[in-house]
């Protein structure tokens, strides 16, 4: 069966950041720090869902989708990041869940978007260890409850943004400017998903995949410095994350000076273990060109010649093609099924004076996306699934509130919802099946 779906995340949407017993997260810490997100916005409330979850799960339910893809926080169920499990935390995941499976809906769990308990940055955040083994425990906790209701888990989503923008840049939370001092992010991250799988199989989870965002990487020129700029942005963005959980093995990282020291015998036989299916989310191609200053041995040289979205981005369907068609000729029969977790675009979409929202960019985005999977699908690659990022526009993290990803219209201040023209448009689309 063909998933279609929706997808969202924890600190995105739910608001009620301190309500039955949750605790803080490395997210409630960054965007209460002045500066660090647009206007001062903050997922204090968000969408509301954790109070309006109902009304949510019915406009999945009109829109006919049959898989919901949202991610639970950790923080609601385990305030310090171990030990003890909030189940009042659980409980509002198992309410969801319920109401889902009732509709018909397949519950699609990511265990951690970004929103990792405040107590373990603390600790030193994916930059420990021992994070890794936390992450394993508190995946064990949510399967306890919910493997046998929740037949699809993804560990993480997007290792590769969480470290650079984490990490690396300082861009998101923790707000970490390491640089390529942060790659141990990268492989404690990819450790934890290893060890959240051993546990999740532990349980009887029927299939248990990893998100990663992905990219088709096109040098600036057919130049040799270009090719080999190229090359070392597909290692780090596609491969870095891609490669050990697929091949069970890191790409070739020393051409580039650096060296994963903290991989210890025996995590990559941990990480490579086998998937049900990889998630891959796709928003744009990147153009790459050799660099022009010392640091990185890369600089994006920008894609042109394309409609953006409100945020900017290139708006290329067949570069979904593309990649996924790149990632079988990669991996060949190592790529398990795929399902593309994420897929939208931001647009400035406000309300007529009559309440409609017509968001005929988004359709138009939409309808080329899925048109490329259905040619990569034609191509021979297993695509089974394809979520629209987003149900409801959202807290777009360092953005807040300022970019608009919904298929449904989110008024903030009072958290009324209202269907745009891509929501019905979709809603007839997923009919033709
Ligand atoms: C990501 C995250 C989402 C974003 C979305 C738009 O891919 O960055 O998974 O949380 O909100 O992609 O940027």
């Amino acid at each position: 069966m063909f998933l279609w779906g929706t997808a969202t995340a924890s600190y995105q949407i739910e608001g009620a950041v301190a309500e039955d017993g949750r605790g803080a997260s490395i997210w409630d810490t960054f965007a209460h720090e002045p500066g660090r997100v647009r206007g001062g916005d903050t997922g204090d409330v968000a969408c509301d869902h954790y109070h309006r979850w109902e009304e949510d799960v019915e406009l999945m339910s009109g829109l006919g989708v049959n898989s919901y893809r949202f991610s639970i926080a950790w923080p609601r169920v385990q305030p310090d990041g171990k030990g003890a499990i909030n189940q009042a935390g659980l409980d509002f995941y198992d309410r969801l869940t319920d109401a889902l499976r009732e509709r018909d809906i397949v519950p699609a769990a990511t265990l951690f978007h970004w929103d990792l308990p405040q107590p373990l940055e603390d600790e030193g955040g994916w930059l420990n260890r021992d994070t890794a083994y936390r992450f394993a425990e508190y995946a064990a906790a949510v399967a306890d409850r919910l493997a046998d209701r929740i037949p699809m888990w993804i560990t993480l989503n997007e290792p590769f943004v969480h470290m650079v923008f984490g990490y690396a840049l300082g861009a998101h939370a923790p707000g970490r400017t390491l640089v390529l001092d942060a790659l141990p992010a990268a492989h404690h991250q990819l450790l934890g998903h290893g060890l959240a799988v051993r546990e999740l199989r532990a349980r009887g989870a029927e299939q248990v995949l990893i998100t990663n965002n992905c990219t088709p990487v096109w040098p600036a020129s057919a130049d040799p410095a270009d090719l080999a700029a190229a090359d070392a942005y597909d290692i780090l963005h596609n491969r870095l994350f891609n490669d050990p959980v697929l091949l069970g093995s890191y790409p070739d990282l020393s051409a580039y000076g650096v060296s994963l020291d903290c991989v210890r015998d025996g995590d990559l036989d941990l990480i490579g273990a086998p998937l049900d299916g990889i998630g891959i989310n796709y928003y744009n191609p990147t153009r790459i060109a050799a660099p022009t200053g010392e640091g990185l041995p890369f600089e994006d040289a920008g894609v042109t010649g394309y409609p953006t979205t409100a945020f900017g981005w290139p708006v290329v369907p067949d570069g979904l093609r593309e990649l996924l068609v790149g990632l079988r000729a990669r991996y060949g029969d190592a790529l398990p099924p795929v399902y593309v977790t994420e897929n939208g675009c931001s647009q400035p979409d406000e309300p007529a004076p009559d309440g409609t929202v017509d968001d005929q960019a988004r359709i138009d985005f939409l309808d080329g996306h899925i048109e490329a999977v259905e040619r990569a699908r034609a191509e021979g690659v297993d695509v089974r699934g394809y979520y629209v990022w987003s149900l409801l526009d959202n807290f777009e993290w360092a953005e807040g509130y300022s970019q608009r990803f919904g298929l449904v219209h989110v008024d903030f201040p009072t958290g009324k919802r209202t269907p745009k023209a891509s929501y019905e448009w979709l809603r007839r689309r997923i009919s033709q099946g």
